[in-house]
């Protein structure tokens, strides 16, 4: 098969990038490990930049994000049983959406259906050649049978645990990492969300996150250790643990019920540089991670998609190849804030050691952060997220 872009992954970023490659008329073929309802059963992102709306919308896929996503024009910081509202309408004149990753990733994969672009699933085996020459291949299975794709780049859209950053040699690639000794168990459930605006939540038990999908679905998160494990989490000690991290009325108002998926996520921050080896790029969690602390994750993909998908369109129609050269700087100019913004608000909100003195900085940063419009604003232009 010979396609002009091959995308590693049908996660967001490669299923965006997929979108936005089709509309302008560039012919590219996804390869995913795994099948369409296992990518579409992991429970992620929550909040969307306007950037990422609007990008969303040029992929002609934002309809019905328009019609259920829910505009939040400012957050709650909880410190210690106390709330603080922090407004981004105010302070930016911006909002976030919120709309989840599940709803984003259907909503293109009906889109990339419906253009008849194709989409390979339960793709095995996937390997990546000659990428440091002018036609890299894609090989891979699919029921045991052996195949080949043959392209002018490959796009590595797959993910921390993927095939493309790997394949890169370990010479040519630098990575920067910190691991935090702390994960989220998360849950979902079929209950109204506690307050209108996420909830963060800074405790000496823990952080906590109270955020939704929709006006009866709420999503919650509490910092837990590395070793726990859902089985030992059933629902009742998750909301026993909860409520005490939570203020006195946020703890009357909170409904809480069955869940209907549970998981822990242990919180890295990753960065690999440079983004383009040859004719490879990577893009999204294949190329860094974030905590979710500050939403980041998926809004970065959409970032580096947007960046990668000009710069293939001025290969394609102007035939220049200046987006190209400079697709890993801008990428990277934009990760490298949100990965300060993401660890800041980690190390703030969360309980980093037993050390009394650190807690006194998180209380001191946090303090400023409520009285200084400065440090308000610094913190609202970061969550709604920088500009392209
Ligand atoms: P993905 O979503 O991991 O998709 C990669 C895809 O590649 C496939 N793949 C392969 N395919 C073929 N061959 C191989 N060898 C392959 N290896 C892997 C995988 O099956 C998969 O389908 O990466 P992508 O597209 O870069 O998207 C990144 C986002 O998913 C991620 O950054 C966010 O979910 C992070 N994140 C959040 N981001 C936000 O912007 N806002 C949030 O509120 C937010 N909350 C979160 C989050 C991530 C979380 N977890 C579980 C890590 C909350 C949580 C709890
Ligand atoms: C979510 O709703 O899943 C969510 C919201 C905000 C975050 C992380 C996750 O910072």
């Amino acid at each position: 098969m010979r396609t002009q872009v091959a995308i590693i992954g049908a996660g967001p970023a490669g299923l965006l990038l997929g979108q936005l490659l089709h509309k302008s008329g560039i012919d590219n073929v996804i390869l995913e490990r795994q099948t369409a309802d296992y990518v579409l059963g992991r429970v992620r992102a929550g909040v969307i930049e306007q950037v990422t709306r609007d990008l969303l919308d040029q992929a002609g896929v934002g309809a019905r994000m328009h019609k259920d996503g829910l505009v939040h024009d400012g957050v709650q910081i909880c410190v210690d049983g106390k709330r603080h509202h922090l407004s981004f309408k105010e302070l930016t004149g911006k909002s976030v959406l919120v709309y989840g990753q599940t709803e984003i990733t259907r909503d293109l994969m009906e889109g990339r259906a419906a253009a008849g672009a194709k989409t390979i699933y339960s793709a095995h085996d996937v390997a990546l050649h000659d990428f440091s020459r002018s036609a890299p291949r894609v090989t891979y299975s699919v029921d045991g049978k052996s195949e080949e794709i043959v392209c002018d780049f490959i796009a590595g859209c797959d993910g921390f645990h993927g095939v493309s950053r790997p394949s890169v040699p370990a010479g040519a690639i630098k990575t920067y990492e910190r691991m935090y000794p702390f994960g989220w168990l998360g849950i979902l459930s079929d209950t109204p969300p506690v307050s209108e605006e996420l909830i963060y939540v800074r405790h000496p038990r823990g952080f906590a996150l109270c955020s939704m999908r929709s006006h009866t679905r709420s999503r919650y998160y509490i910092q837990c250790s590395l070793d726990d494990h859902i089985d030992a989490w059933p629902d009742q000690r998750f909301w026993d643990e909860i409520r005490p991290r939570l203020d006195e009325q946020a703890q009357a108002d909170l409904i809480t019920g069955p869940s209907i998926e549970k998981s822990i996520a242990p919180l890295r921050s990753f960065v690999a540089e440079p983004l383009r080896f040859g004719q490879l790029f990577l893009a999204g969690d294949a190329a860094h991670i974030v905590p979710p602390t500050g939403a980041k994750g998926l809004n970065l993909a959409a970032s580096d998609v947007q960046y990668l998908w000009r710069a293939l369109v001025e290969h394609y129609a102007d035939k220049s190849d200046a987006g190209l050269a400079h697709y890993s700087d801008r990428a990277l100019a934009r990760v490298w804030k949100a990965e300060r913004f993401s660890w800041w608000m980690t190390t703030t909100l969360h309980r980093m050691s037993d050390n009394p003195f650190d807690h006194q900085l998180q209380l001191a940063e946090l303090d400023y952060l409520f009285r200084s419009k400065a440090a308000a604003t610094a913190f609202a232009e970061n969550y709604v997220g920088l500009p392209y």
